[in-house]
């Protein structure tokens, strides 16, 4: 709890352009419950390391991803918008509970395996240690909730394991916190690998819609998106592409899939790929004309990186005391 509101903490990679994936399944809902808690939203750069970057890509990314979390809706002054490396708390707390991880465990993450075969020249440590990082993220804010998409879980059930576990050795440091779901739009998939999930690191452009694609590009992406032959439009695992794109629809609508069921019954996936592009198009519009906009104003962002920085590193560093002092790590001498 922070002054009467429980705490949110959630953060993206600055991995490459967002996609529709990312907005669906985690940034719109981060606008939805913004006003509900004391949120934490940071820019997760030093996760992004883990797979090799473009030093001045990753710059230029990170500061691209900060100014999308405002454009898409997210108050600076309200939530605190952040990069992760401004706040060394992050790496001292990880290091920390390194400590109390373990190997077994790691060995066990999925996305470390998926990572580990997409990148087999890297397979470095921090790939390996990558949810430890995510633990210490969520950890120093003492965070009540976490809103992620279905592909992060296992990362938050480590997380509540190490909680657990640090909080069985040495009293309730931690808040144990709770995974939050949107409704809709939890896991989207590849528009040309339906079986796939829409990832900012995929090589085929074809396979993202990217939030700052024009409606053009999104219409015809949409066109483009694989089905079937069954020719219905009928919300099953059979049809995973015309499911997706239920799905895509219904989060972007606000909708149900038996509604959108109803709504396309008879017609064909011609007229549904447009109407499912129409509606992602009008809703990324507003995103992106307010991003353009505040991309010119640099002394505004600027100040938002450094007050930011600050008010993050006041309450993380107020975690990690407690943390050093529990186990034992001598107190600083001021
Ligand atoms: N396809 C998706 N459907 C729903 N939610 C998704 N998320 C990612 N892809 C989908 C959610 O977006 C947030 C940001 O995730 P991240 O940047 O930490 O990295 P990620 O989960 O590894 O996302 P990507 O797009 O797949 O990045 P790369 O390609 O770099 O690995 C998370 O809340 C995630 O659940």
């Amino acid at each position: 709890m922070l002054d009467g509101k429980k705490v949110l903490f959630s953060g993206m990679q600055a991995t490459g352009t967002l996609t529709l994936g990312n907005y669906l399944g985690a940034l719109k809902n981060w606008v939805t419950i913004s006003d509900e808690y004391e949120c934490f939203y940071s820019v997760v750069d030093m996760h992004s390391i883990t797979i090799r970057q473009d030093p001045s890509e990753l710059r230029k990314r990170a500061r691209s991803l900060l100014t999308l979390y405002i454009a898409a809706g997210i108050d600076p002054e309200k939530n605190c918008i952040y990069y992760q490396s401004h706040v060394s708390a992050h790496a001292e707390l990880a290091w920390i509970l390194n400590c109390y991880t373990y190997m077994g465990e790691l060995n066990r993450m999925t996305q470390f395996k998926d990572k580990a075969q997409k990148h087999a020249d890297n397979i470095n440590a921090g790939l390996f240690t990558y949810p430890v990082l995510m633990a210490a993220d969520i950890l120093l804010f003492q965070s009540d909730v976490v809103p992620v998409g279905i592909d992060q879980m296992q990362h938050l059930e480590i997380t509540r394991d190490i909680a657990q576990r640090f909080n069985g050795i040495y009293g309730d440091v931690f808040t144990v916190p709770e995974i939050y779901l949107g409704k809709a739009g939890a896991k989207i998939m590849s528009l040309q690998e339906p079986e796939k999930k829409m990832s900012k690191s995929d090589e085929n452009p074809n396979a993202s819609i990217y939030l700052m694609d024009d409606t053009d590009s999104i219409i015809r992406k949409f066109k483009r998106a694989v089905t079937d032959s069954e020719a219905q439009i009928v919300y099953r695992d059979e049809q995973p592409g015309i499911k997706n794109l239920i799905d895509i629809y219904c989060a972007a609508a606000g909708k149900t899939p038996e509604e959108t069921v109803k709504e396309f019954e008879g017609k064909g996936y011609g007229e549904f790929k447009s109407a499912v592009g129409e509606t992602v198009a009008g809703i990324l519009k507003p995103v992106q004309d307010k991003y353009q906009e505040l991309v010119k104003d640099k002394s505004y962002i600027d100040a938002i990186i450094k007050n930011n920085a600050q008010k993050a590193n006041y309450f993380a560093s107020k975690t990690l005391r407690k943390v050093q002092r529990k186990i034992g790590f001598p107190d600083k001498i001021r």
